[in-house]
Parts: structure tokens; sequence; C-alpha cells
């Protein structure tokens, strides 16, 4: 088994050891942090998600596989952010209120870091009032992560609340997370979509052209 189907399977198992030295091994083995994260990691979350909806998974195996990931995670992470890096923007980033997913935010977080954003991660079930007390005059961007159809309209609160501060000025809203699309953003107010960390990086480079 090579190492990124060794990654897969582990997450899915949830063996946090047996993650941390695969993807030591992969790193080691010259396979760069992206495609770890794109052909081993990603895909076993995924799969994750249809054993769960399948009735297979239940909610502790869905928290020791994410756990595992997250254990990954801490490995690639410095390797997907250029070190001492002068900032090229700030953006505010959290998951909306009811919602406790940070795996994909996590990972928006550091990429948006990786390209020379500074990042302030409020955290998960965030509501509309932290993210406004949030917003400085140095923040370009506030980013909203939602996984949960039934906390998408926390996402819509939360740019009422940051329009009712008076706050949102020449700041960009952008969101994502599994069930949002660009239609929905368009509907909420928001300034952009993205449907991966990869193209928030780019969106938010663009909001700063
Ligand atoms: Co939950 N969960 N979960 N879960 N969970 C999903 C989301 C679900 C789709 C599973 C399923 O049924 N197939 C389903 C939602 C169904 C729906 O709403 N339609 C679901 C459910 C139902 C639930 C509970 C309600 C289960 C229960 O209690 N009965 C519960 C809710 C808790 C709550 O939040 N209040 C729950 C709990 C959990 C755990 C805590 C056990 C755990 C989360 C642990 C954690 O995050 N620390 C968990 C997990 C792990 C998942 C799945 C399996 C994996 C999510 C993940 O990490 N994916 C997920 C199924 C799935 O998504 N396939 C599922 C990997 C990650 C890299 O991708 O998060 O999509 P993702 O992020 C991507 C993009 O979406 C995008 O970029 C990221 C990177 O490329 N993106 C952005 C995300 N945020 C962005 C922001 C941006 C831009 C792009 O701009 C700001």
């Amino acid at each position: 088994m090579d190492y990124i189907q060794s990654i897969y399977k582990n997450i899915l198992e949830g063996n946090v050891e047996e993650v941390l030295s695969n993807v030591k091994q992969a790193i080691d083995a010259g396979l760069g942090a992206e495609t770890i994260l794109k052909e081993g990691m990603i895909p076993a979350m995924d799969e994750v998600g249809k054993l769960f909806e399948e009735g297979e998974f239940f909610v502790p195996e869905m928290l020791i596989a994410a756990k595992a990931m997250q254990a990954g995670m801490q490995i690639l992470k410095p390797l997907l952010i250029e070190a001492d890096v002068e900032p090229i923007g700030k953006v505010i980033l959290g998951t909306v209120r009811g919602d406790l997913h940070d795996i994909g935010k996590n990972l928006v977080g550091t990429m948006l870091e990786g390209s020379g954003f500074e990042v302030l991660d409020l955290g998960v079930d965030i509501g509309p009032e932290t993210f406004v007390e949030a917003i400085t005059e140095d923040v370009d961007i506030v980013g909203l992560s939602a996984l949960l159809t039934t906390t998408m309209p926390a996402m819509e609160e939360t740019i009422k609340a940051i329009d009712a501060s008076g706050l949102r000025g020449n700041i960009k809203i952008m969101v994502g997370g599994a069930p949002i699309t660009a239609d929905y953003a368009k509907e909420i107010g928001a300034d952009g979509y993205a449907p991966d960390a990869g193209q928030a990086t780019i969106l938010a480079k663009s909001f700063l052209d």
C-alpha cells in the first residue's frame, strides 16, 4: 500500500499515530503537502461523510476520523505556510453560529496564511456580534464557513449584522463550506464564494486588486 492509501485508510479508521507517521514518511519520500491533502486526507473525510450518510458511521467515528485528519494537518501546516512574509492583507475567519465543523475552515486559514494573509481565526460557533466586534480598521476580508444546511442562515444573519454595524465599508465578505453555492452567496449579500481552500486564496487576492 502506498503512503497516500495508508493515510486514507488510517484517517478513516482514526489511527492518529499511524497518520502522523504516514504523513512524515510521505513527506520524506518527496510527496508535496498539497498532494497528501488532496489525494489522501480530503478524500478520506469525504468517505467518512458518505459512510455517515449510509448509516455505517456514527458521530463518534466521524469525530475520531476528524482527530486523525487534524493530527496530520499539524505536520502539513508549516509546509503550506511561507515564513516571514509581510502580510498582504488581513482576514477574519470563523465558522458561523451553531456549527462546530472546523477542518475546512482551518485549511482555508492555513492556505490564506500560506499566500501571505494575516489570519485572525475566531473559531467555531461564532455569533454575528463576535464577528462584528472583531472588525478593526486593518481588516480587509471576513470569511464565513458553514458545513450544515441548518447553519447556512447564520451566514446571512452575520452579513446583515456587519451591514447594520456600519463597518462593512471596503470589507469584502467571502463564504464557503460544503452546502454553500455561488448563487446562495449572492442571495445573502456576500461578495464572493469559494468551493475550496485553493480557490479561497485566489478569491481573497482578487479582492485586494
Ligand atoms: Co458533520 N456533517 N455533523 N461532523 N461532518 C457533515 C458536514 C455532513 C455532510 C455528513 C453527512 O451527512 N454526509 C452532515 C451535514 C448534512 C447537512 O447539513 N446537509 C453532517 C452532520 C449531519 C453533522 C451533525 C448534525 C451530526 C449529528 O450530531 N447528528 C453534527 C453537527 C454538529 C454541529 O456542527 N453543530 C456533526 C458533527 C461532526 C463532527 C463534530 C463529528 C465532525 C467535525 C469535526 C471538526 O470539524 N472538528 C464532523 C465531520 C468530520 C463531518 C464530515 C464527515 C467531514 C467534514 C470535513 O472536515 N471535511 C462531513 C461530511 C463531508 O463534508 N464530506 C460532515 C473535510 C474538509 C477539508 O472539507 O469542511 O468541506 P470542508 O471544507 C472545504 C470546503 O467546503 C471549503 O474549503 C475547504 C477546504 O477545501 N470551505 C471554504 C470550507 N469553509 C470555507 C470558507 C471559505 C471558503 C471555502 O471562505 C471563508
